[in-house]
């Protein structure tokens, strides 16, 4: 821990890690408009444009007070807010919408491309082929391409070896299981999830310590998804010790039927896997979970996604896990023009390769010399 003085937090700062954001702002309505925009450069593969929208959308969801014409030259001194957004900002303000965002929301090539990605595994650039070359248009022609093509080839890491007798999710079964994907979860849920896996890691190995990260623990009302993060105080790192419990509580779990897909497990990486770049070294699992029957109510599928770590990387992992995208971005940023490295996987000081092992959240902040933002005011 450094005993220089922290970084302050504010809405004018250059650094998601250090603008409080809460998961409803007072300009819902504006950001949401300006999300459509971010989500057609993104489908588009306009990367740069999708990532200046995110930072002025992600400064705009820190601003504490709702935008007037009279706040206007205020917000135009905002960091990430250039001439453009400005613009949009402004019509927004004197129209009560934005033009192009509502051109995007109803043009039909928006629609099929958005309909695409929220099948799992396929991305922008994936939707985008099955559209322009392949000419498909909605989720009934995407499932009918598929039915067609040959069922993938089983997963084997480099060795040859099978990592888990769990089916992977092939784009067939991921359409299969759309509705019950795309269905969000709310917190109680999430708990019973919860208690489910803990109960099962406890008979593999008691005394393990958890924390569900992700949305959840930022407050969020329904989830996407669950993330848990888990170590065990006495698992050595310099060994296969985390990688082993990985893989014996996913298979425990795919046994008693309570996990029935794994996308990914440990150093295994699907060729058209989402999300490949800026993966940490964490030993993971990202599976589909199912709870255990209780008479009477529906069973559905849902994406869960345990992470482990060893105890001297489990507050870097709780931090880097929890979110918002953009304040995780934003504090490898922070850290990089720091001569440090962040990741979920550790801190390390670049010039000497000073490994740091924080002891708490607050610790990792500090470390990085910055002020702890809680976890409900990490959503920018
Ligand atoms: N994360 C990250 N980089 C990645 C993957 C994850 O920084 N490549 C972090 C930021 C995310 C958190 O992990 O907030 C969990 O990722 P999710 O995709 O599960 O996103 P959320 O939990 O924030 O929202 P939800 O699951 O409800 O969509
Ligand atoms: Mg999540």
């Amino acid at each position: 821990t450094q005993s220089t003085e922290l970084a302050k937090a504010h809405y004018t700062s250059r650094y998601a890690c250090l603008r409080p954001c809460p998961m409803e702002c007072p300009n819902q309505q504006l950001v949401q408009q300006l999300g459509i925009i971010r989500c057609s450069r993104e489908l588009e593969g306009k990367d740069t444009s999708a990532l200046s929208y995110e930072r002025a959308i992600s400064v705009l969801k820190s601003y504490p007070y709702p935008l007037t014409p009279s706040k206007l030259t205020e917000v135009s001194k905002l960091p990430g807010i250039g001439e453009k957004i400005l613009s949009k900002i402004t019509e927004y303000i004197n129209e009560g919408n934005i033009k192009e965002s509502q051109a995007i929301a109803g043009s039909s090539r928006y629609q099929s491309l958005c309909a695409f990605t929220t099948v799992y595994g396929i991305g922008a650039s994936s939707a985008r082929k099955l559209y322009d070359s392949f000419g498909l248009r909605t989720i009934g022609d995407l499932t009918e391409h598929y039915n067609s093509l040959p069922p993938p080839a089983s997963r084997h890491d480099g060795n040859g070896r099978i990592l888990t007798p769990a089916p992977t999710l092939s784009i067939k079964d991921a359409l299969a299981l759309r509705a019950d994907l795309n269905e969000t979860i709310p917190r109680t849920e999430v708990d019973m999830m919860h208690s489910v896996v803990v109960a099962e890691l406890e008979k593999i190995r008691p005394g393990c310590l958890n924390t569900i990260v992700g949305g959840y623990r930022r407050g969020k009302v329904e989830s996407n998804d669950v993330d848990i993060v888990i170590t065990h105080p006495a698992l050595s790192s310099g060994s296969n010790q985390v990688m082993g419990l990985c893989e014996t509580l996913v298979n425990r779990l795919y046994k008693r039927g309570l996990v029935t897909h794994v996308m990914h497990l440990s150093g295994f990486h699907p060729p058209d896997a989402l999300r490949t770049s800026n993966w940490d070294t964490l030993e993971k699992a990202l599976t589909v979970f199912i709870l255990p029957p209780v008479s009477g109510s529906r069973r559905i599928h849902r994406r869960l996604d345990l992470i482990f770590a060893a105890p001297e990387t489990y507050w870097t992992a709780v931090t880097g896990w929890t979110g918002s995208k953009m304040f995780e971005r934003d504090l490898r940023l922070w850290a990089k023009e720091r001569g440090m490295k962040f990741d979920s996987s550790g801190i390390t000081r670049r010039r000497d390769s000073k490994q740091y092992f924080p002891h708490s959240e607050e610790d990792v902040f500090a470390i990085l010399g910055l002020e702890c933002i809680a976890p409900t005011l990490r959503n920018a």
